[in-house]
């Protein structure tokens, strides 16, 4: 079960108390404490426990009694509420009060004798919104024992402000270190992997040093949110090869294993084939479309711990951030429902797409790709789906990497005719070419309206100096395509894909970050 403790105490306009707290409890576990008569609000206690009201939902525009003065969370519950925007001209109303440390010596239960409340000592000289916090908790508890509103002394500020200084949640985890000793062959020659541990490190050093983040673990969501997305064959098969290379002596350990077969469609032919190897080594060539997906020892932890940190990443927005990053390593646009490939083992873009779908409440998720190469996983994934818009910006498969989708002319069929839509990118092509291309796909997204957190499968392989990709973006360009995202008023999951300069990524990465949560 998601642990909340983080959010004790959050405060969220909704439009519908009774949707939202339906929502957090079947979703994330929440217990319904209390649904004040005649306020159009419910409060719930997280599953984590706690003392105090861990959620209060309010409804957008109730009037009697207006929203708690002292309330300073903007949060936007996004399947309740249409955009940020709404939000924050619906919370305009309701004048957020900032506090101080003194203020909160004399209101919080955990003040000490010295004369500052816990909280708010521990973290004296940080932002304004950490006081705020703790400011508004102590009034929610007093209101609930049918205490004083606040005192009306305090600094005023628009809520609006007090959402923008909060830190972006960043979700990692060290898994992803033990994928590693990585080959790939290019020109026929064995390399090192281009998809290496040191990237998500690189990207990860540099937030922590700009600052402004927020890192958190991944919580364990287990196979089921996978298994939606991707055959349970698949799972066995890519579960099983590293233990079964080992014990047949096919690996003595030290190197990755790739297999030596793929079976392709044309195979068969008109056979029908009549069984298939004891050993999931052997198997794997059944579920790989490329040489560049090496398995090692660490190389199923990994992947599993890149679709926790997706899914704890989606679930931050869903529970209010307006913008959460999972730093997925491994990668995972170009793995398929059956299939893996492209340094992807599991597809986490559309298994927090699906996600949404089933356990987050919403009925239209819309997939941003911006990494250089098409996706080709997460559109085979959704192809037939009318539920679930892909947008794909790359560099044409007619030159690159996966050569084989990414066309223009493919759109999706079935109920999904319309709703996967490509824009294959010339060699060398710079912020002009790309923001043209992007505002095409922007509209796209307005006109599907998701009524989800917009899902973006961010890569930075389409930076000018990347060792793999040939467009021509530069580091500013990634702020400028943020602000663009941005514009939608969306909430967002940002999930890392590609990108390979080492030493630009996490410039890129932040730069990228810095674009979404502008104002
Ligand atoms: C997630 C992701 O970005 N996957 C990309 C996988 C690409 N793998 C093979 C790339 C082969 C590129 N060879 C181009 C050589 C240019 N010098
Ligand atoms: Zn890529």
């Amino acid at each position: 079960m998601f642990n909340v403790t983080r959010l004790n105490h959050a405060v969220l306009w909704v439009r519908d108390a009774d949707k939202a707290a339906d929502f957090y409890h079947r979703v994330f576990g929440f217990e319904e404490l209390e649904r004040p008569q005649g306020m159009r609000a419910a409060f719930m206690r997280s599953p984590s426990g706690g003392n105090h009201h861990d959620l209060g939902l309010f409804e957008v525009g109730a009037e009697a009694p207006r929203p708690p003065r002292g309330s300073v969370g903007l949060y936007h519950l996004a399947w309740e509420v249409g955009t940020i925007e709404d939000l924050a001209a619906a919370a305009k109303a309701v004048p957020a009060t900032t506090g101080s440390a003194s203020r909160c010596t004399a209101v919080t239960p955990t003040a000490t004798s010295s004369r500052s409340c816990g909280r708010c000592r521990a973290r004296r000289g940080a932002s304004t919104r950490t006081l705020a916090l703790c400011c508004r908790s102590t009034w929610t508890r007093s209101w609930r024992a049918g205490g004083p509103v606040p005192p009306s002394s305090s600094r005023e500020a628009p809520v609006a402000t007090l959402a923008r200084v909060a830190p972006v949640p960043v979700i990692r985890s060290g898994a992803h270190l033990a994928h590693t000793g990585l080959i790939e062959l290019t020109g026929g020659r064995e390399i090192p992997c281009w998809e290496s541990p040191e990237r998500a490190t690189a990207i990860e050093s540099a937030l922590r040093a700009a600052g402004g983040f927020a890192f958190e673990e991944p919580t364990e969501h287990g196979r089921e949110p996978i298994l939606a997305v991707h055959d349970a064959d698949l799972l066995e098969v890519f579960e099983g090869a590293w233990t079964d290379a080992l014990a047949a002596g096919a690996t003595d350990g030290s190197r990755a294993w790739i297999p030596d077969t793929y079976l392709l469609a044309a195979y068969p032919g008109p056979m029908t084939l009549g069984g298939h190897p004891a050993l999931r080594h052997q198997r794997l060539g059944a579920y790989l479309f490329d040489t560049a997906t090496p398995i090692v020892a660490g190389t199923w932890s990994a992947a599993l711990a890149a679709v926790d940190v997706a899914l704890t990443a989606a679930e931050r927005v869903a529970v209010g951030a307006p913008l959460a990053y999972g730093l997925c390593r491994p990668p995972g646009h170009h793995a398929a429902r059956r299939m893996l490939g492209g340094y992807c083992y599991f597809n986490n873009a559309a298994i927090v797409a699906e996600w949404l779908r089933r356990e987050g409440g919403a009925r239209r998720v819309a997939i941003l790709d911006i990494d250089y190469h098409h996706g080709n996983g997460t559109q085979q994934v959704f192809w037939e789906r009318g539920d679930i818009l892909y947008l794909s910006l790359h560099a044409d498969p007619g030159r690159a990497y996966p050569y084989f989708s990414g066309y223009a002319a493919e759109r999706g069929s079935g109920d999904g005719d319309g709703l996967t839509r490509n824009w294959p990118l010339p060699a060398g092509a710079s912020l002009d070419p790309y923001a043209t291309a992007l505002a095409e796909a922007l509209r796209l997204v307005e006109a599907f309206a998701p009524d989800a957190p917009l899902v973006i499968s961010a890569g930075f392989d389409t930076f000018e100096r990347d060792p793999i990709g040939d467009l021509a973006l530069r580091t500013a360009d990634y702020a400028e395509i943020g602000r663009m995202v941005r514009g939608l008023g969306l909430p967002m999951v940002v999930l890392q894909e590609g990108g390979y300069a080492l030493d630009a990524l996490g410039d890129n990465a932040l730069a990228l970050l810095t674009g979404l949560r502008s104002a």
